[in-house]
């Protein structure tokens, strides 16, 4: 593994570089790889964006969305294929897990050229030849921003970047009320202002793009699919294939609603289960300090983050999963109540 500055020299203008992120790209997976693009193509490198699948629509506002090439779209399929195998550089943008990749990952494993990992998740793999890899980033996005400043380019930071890099700055801190917000995060967003980001209109893009069908979807779920169990201070929400139905439920309009269980007065996590075609998805949120991503991986076939954090459950359904949980609740009472009394 080689150092990060070592990396700064090895780029060489000309060169043909492959930017992707991980399936399901957030705002700060489309932010960070779209910035991390546009300075490359200041730098006189041929960059282009490719996407394990398809973006969902309240991103599509993001300057060079339009160009982005994804994976399950059977048109794109084989240039990704091709540029891939004649990439002079691949660069893996918030992830650091293979399997993040889904199909595009044995494309990514057998392409010969070096590889280069720009992530803040936890536990990453050893399969890129250099790391710029930091836990405590807030985001994907700051590090992009981070990264450019240390190579003295800054001043190649413009509007549009900005306001990339502010989208997953944004969505990966909560809009700045997760843990993870710390000082520096409030440094760089000053540095965006001050390069003329708009972040209202950001965040106007981003948060207020839902159709009536996705609010009235999150109306039945706060309504009829919320629990809470006040022994294990636990909001719990499940999501039936009927419910996406009827409600016409697209790619993404599930996302944040695990967010709502944590404003419930005494919780300190909440989770959500999401039946799909393959199994059941979970998705975990807590308060510091309780450490969802170790029971995540414990249970539910799943890590992350320490308050956010994913998971599946494969063997059966709903009722299943919730039969899981409430199996294994017990193991964590006494951490929950140590939590609940700090
Ligand atoms: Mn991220």
């Amino acid at each position: 593994m080689s150092s990060i500055t070592a990396l700064r020299a090895a780029l060489v203008p000309g060169q043909q570089i492959v930017i992707t992120t991980h399936f399901n790209p957030d705002s700060d997976a489309i932010g960070s790889t779209l910035a991390w693009q546009k300075y490359l193509i200041k730098k006189g490198l041929d960059a282009i964006v490719v996407v394990p699948s398809g973006l969902s629509a309240n991103l599509t506002w993001m300057p060079g969305a339009a160009d982005i090439l994804d994976f399950e779209n059977i048109l794109h399929k084989v240039q990704i294929e091709a540029l891939i195998q004649r990439a002079d550089w691949i660069f893996c943008l918030d992830f650091s897990g293979m399997q993040r990749l889904h199909g595009l990952a044995k494309w990514v494993e057998a392409a010969r050229c070096q590889k280069v990992v720009i992530d803040h998740h936890l536990d990453p793999e050893d399969f890129a030849d250099y790391y710029y890899h930091r836990t405590v980033a807030a985001s994907t996005c700051e590090l992009i921003f981070d990264l450019i400043q240390e190579w003295g380019d800054g001043d190649l930071i413009d509007t549009e970047m900005g306001s990339c890099l502010y989208s997953g700055i944004m969505t990966d801190t909560g809009s700045f009320r997760h843990p993870n917000t710390t000082a520096h995060v409030h440094e760089v967003v000053a540095a965006l202002i001050n390069k003329g980001v708009n972040t209202n209109a950001v965040h106007r893009k981003v948060f207020d793009s839902a159709s009536l069908q996705r609010l009235q979807f999150m109306g039945h779920v706060l309504a009829n699919r919320l629990e809470y169990l006040p022994d294990y201070h636990l909001a719990l929400m499940w999501i039936t294939e009927e419910d996406q139905k009827q409600f016409h439920s697209q790619p993404g309009d599930t996302e944040g609603i695990v967010n709502y269980g944590l404003q419930l007065a005494g919780a300190i996590w909440s989770i959500c289960m999401i039946q799909r075609p393959d199994g059941v998805k979970l998705s975990f949120r807590s308060i510091e300090p309780f450490a969802v991503n170790q029971f995540a991986a414990t249970y539910f076939e799943g890590g992350g983050h320490k308050n956010a954090s994913g998971g599946r459950f494969s063997a059966g359904g709903l009722a299943e999963a919730k039969e899981k949980l409430l199996e294994v609740l017990p193991l964590y009472l006494s951490e929950i109540k140590r939590v609940k009394n700090l």
